[in-house]
């Protein structure tokens, strides 16, 4: 067989597996894996470093297809190539309950999937945290043990969405020259020509923001090779826009939008097959080609016995280090640097902002954790992310531990998301919690890969006074806890902050967003306490010694508004106590047993936040009293906007004995 005839038939063996399998599910998308057939192929038969027998070995190459729809690509490849667990049944149950072969690739389901991709533009700016985190991890390490590359194959609608904006400026201008970027230029939307709605010279574009960019056939191997030779040694990222027929091979649909989202049916893959001289039955690959791809899946096997020999060969100091930040897990100091925070902070007693709380708690942090990869999207004097030995990342120091990422939300949050999966680092950043909506599908996207990203978000209320409704959140404590498996805390003072910071970076399978205050404000903890109180969720932070007649619940500066109100109350006569609730969701991983002790069953119950009340109602039950907001703020210093909104002591003390002699009567 020719070189030629070798390629093709190992190509048709993804086209043909592609159009089988979204046939026998009755639904998926074939155009894309038959139309990118060809540049897969010789990517993963030529290029890219990879053992299927070890797939985490941490310096593979990565690939992100990043047009997560067209899924059977990624799923043949890994069949073919013999990934464990990836076998033909698991192709044949494609999208079905169960299956590893989810409708969409699907992080932690199958060896081989590096991230969760389906919402165009993801992959690609994830794939740019991908390459900041190796060429950090280079400058920690080495070449001999840090040296790969990230291809990303991207579709039109990768491009399109804005987030691919943010994360292309922002990979060229940091010259991630080990991120290769595959354009499957065919043209075609599922609303059809792509001349539809679009008319950019991506060519152009990528060169703008300090990209290589050429342009290829994508059908023909030697110059998909040749691409990627050249991408390989270039001093910038490079982006390969490979022309491509979509759902090439079919007879009447390649080429139009009908091949890109829809079974082809059993007519128009039978004139596949015989346009692509493929007689083997649905799922069945003939031996030779199967041989081929298995042999291009033991490629890497050696290349990665020698990285062993050089990891082996590094002192046992540094192996151990590299190890455990490829694991994941924290360094013995860190346990004990928080607690020498919480020792520090009960004696001083400070009265102050938590983002700046954050900060103190981030210098003892960063200085045992090695491996935080801090940032903020231009709002660091604001956010307190970055502490003092921090130097900027950027492509002359890859050692910096600080990104500025720009005004990029988006891309940032995808970007962690991308370094959180690469391994080595934590990521932690920040921006205004108003601004979380920007980076919302990306949170998502952390939560439903359970990846250790964390969020720093700071002005997180009303508190931030004259900026304004534009820049006052007031839906997204409720929008943020509404999204599975995301820890959502927010820290009533110094101490408190302190255990927020230590939970979420022990939490190794779930991302944390910690929303802190721009105004001051005071101790809430006075005394030292061993115990990470925050651990629970929420707690008594200030009780009563008689039985209570009021609970108030309440979270970071509103804490200090309830327990104002709660001496007040107190004095009239109204025991009352204190829960403060740094967060929901580790709140309702308690016992049964300690949820009910904690919400106790005073006759009144009270939630402050000056937010919406959307999901007070675990609390204070649907008859309970919210002091909090039911409209956007407003511009004015904070404390009249408190006034003004009825966030205050008095007024929690007044529906409290309103309540309690309408009670009576
Ligand atoms: C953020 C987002 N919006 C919309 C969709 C739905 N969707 C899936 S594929 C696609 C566009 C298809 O065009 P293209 O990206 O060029 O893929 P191709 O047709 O080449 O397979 C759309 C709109 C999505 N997956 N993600």
């Amino acid at each position: 067989m020719t070189d030629q005839a070798k390629h093709a038939s190992m190509a048709n063996a993804i086209r043909a597996l592609a159009m089988d399998a979204v046939q026998a599910a009755k639904s998926g998308h074939p155009g894309l894996p038959m139309g990118a057939a060809d540049i897969a192929t010789v990517l993963f038969t030529n290029h890219m470093r990879f053992d299927p027998t070890d797939p985490n070995w941490p310096d593979r190459d990565r690939f992100v297809l990043s047009a997560g729809h067209g899924s059977m690509l990624l799923y043949s490849l890994l069949y073919l190539l013999g990934y464990d667990g990836m076998t033909i049944d698991q192709i044949r149950n494609f999208r079905q309950l169960g299956s590893i072969t989810a409708g969409h690739p699907e992080y932690g389901h199958a060896a081989g999937i590096e991230t969760t991709t389906g919402p165009l533009g993801q992959g690609i700016a994830t794939a740019v945290g991908m390459a900041m985190a190796e060429r950090g991890l280079n400058a920690g390490f080495g070449d001999d043990v840090v040296d790969h590359f990230t291809y990303v194959l991207a579709s039109d609608g990768d491009l399109m969405e804005g987030i691919s904006q943010e994360a292309i400026a922002l990979a060229g201008h940091l010259k991630l020259n080990r991120l290769i970027v595959l354009f499957d230029d065919n043209q075609i939307t599922i609303d059809g020509d792509i001349s539809l709605s679009d008319s950019t010279d991506q060519v152009a574009r990528f060169a703008a923001s300090g990209w290589r960019a050429v342009r290829i056939d994508g059908h023909d191997p030697a110059q998909i090779d040749a691409a990627l030779n050249d991408a390989r040694n270039s001093d910038r990222p490079t982006l390969i826009a490979a022309r491509t027929v979509i759902g090439f091979g079919a007879p009447t649909k390649a080429g139009k939008s009908s091949s890109h989202g829809a079974p082809l049916g059993d007519e128009e893959i039978a004139g596949a097959r015989k346009a692509l001289d493929w007689d083997s039955e649905p799922f069945e690959i003939p031996s030779d080609i199967l041989d081929s791809w298995r042999m291009a899946g033991l490629r890497g096997r050696q290349l990665r016995k020698e990285w062993q020999e050089r990891l082996d060969g590094l002192d046992a100091e540094q192996r151990g280090e590299f190890e455990r930040r490829i694991a994941g897990d924290l360094p013995s100091g860190f346990a004990g640097a928080i607690d020498a925070l919480k020792k520090q902070l009960a004696e001083e007693q400070p009265t102050m902002a938590t983002r700046k709380s954050s900060e103190l708690a981030l210098e003892h942090v960063n200085a045992a954790v090695p491996e935080t990869l801090a940032g903020s999207a231009d709002l660091t004097g604001s956010n307190n992310t970055r502490t003092k030995e921090m130097e900027p990342y950027g492509a002359e120091n890859y050692s910096g531990r600080f990104i500025h990422y720009g005004i990029r939300e988006h891309g940032m949050a995808a970007a962690m998301n991308g370094i959180a999966l690469h391994g080595g680092f934590i990521p932690y950043s920040g921006t205004f919690l108003v601004f979380a909506d920007y980076c919302r599908p990306a949170i998502r996207l952390s939560a439903l890969m359970g990846q250790r990203v964390i969020y720093v978000m700071t002005h997180d209320s009303i508190g931030l006074g004259e900026d304004g409704p534009t820049h006052q959140p007031v839906e997204h404590l409720a929008a943020l806890r509404a999204i599975p498996g995301l820890n959502v805390f927010r820290p009533a003072d110094a101490t408190e902050a302190a255990e927020c910071w230590q939970l979420a970076l022990e939490d190794k399978e779930r991302p944390s967003l910690i929303a802190l205050t721009r105004q001051n404000l005071a101790p809430m903890r006075t005394d030292y306490e061993e115990s990470n109180l925050c651990a629970r969720g929420a707690y008594v932070i200030a009780d009563c010694t008689d039985e209570a007649s009021v609970s108030i619940f309440a979270t970071g500066s509103e804490v200090e508004i309830a327990v104002a109100a709660k001496q007040a109350l107190d004095e009239a006569g109204h025991p009352c106590r204190v829960v403060s609730v740094p967060s929901f969701e580790l709140f309702h991983r308690q016992s049964p047993a300690y949820q009910q002790d904690v919400i106790g069953d005073a006759p009144v119950k009270v939630a402050v936040e000056a937010a919406v009340r959307q999901g007070w109602e675990a609390f204070i039950g649907c008859n309970g009293i919210f002091v909090g907001m039911g409209s956007f703020g407003a511009s004015a210093p904070y404390q009249e906007l408190y006034e003004h909104f009825g966030i205050t002591a008095e007024n929690i003390v007044e529906q409290v004995v309103e309540r309690l002699e309408a009670d009576q009567e």
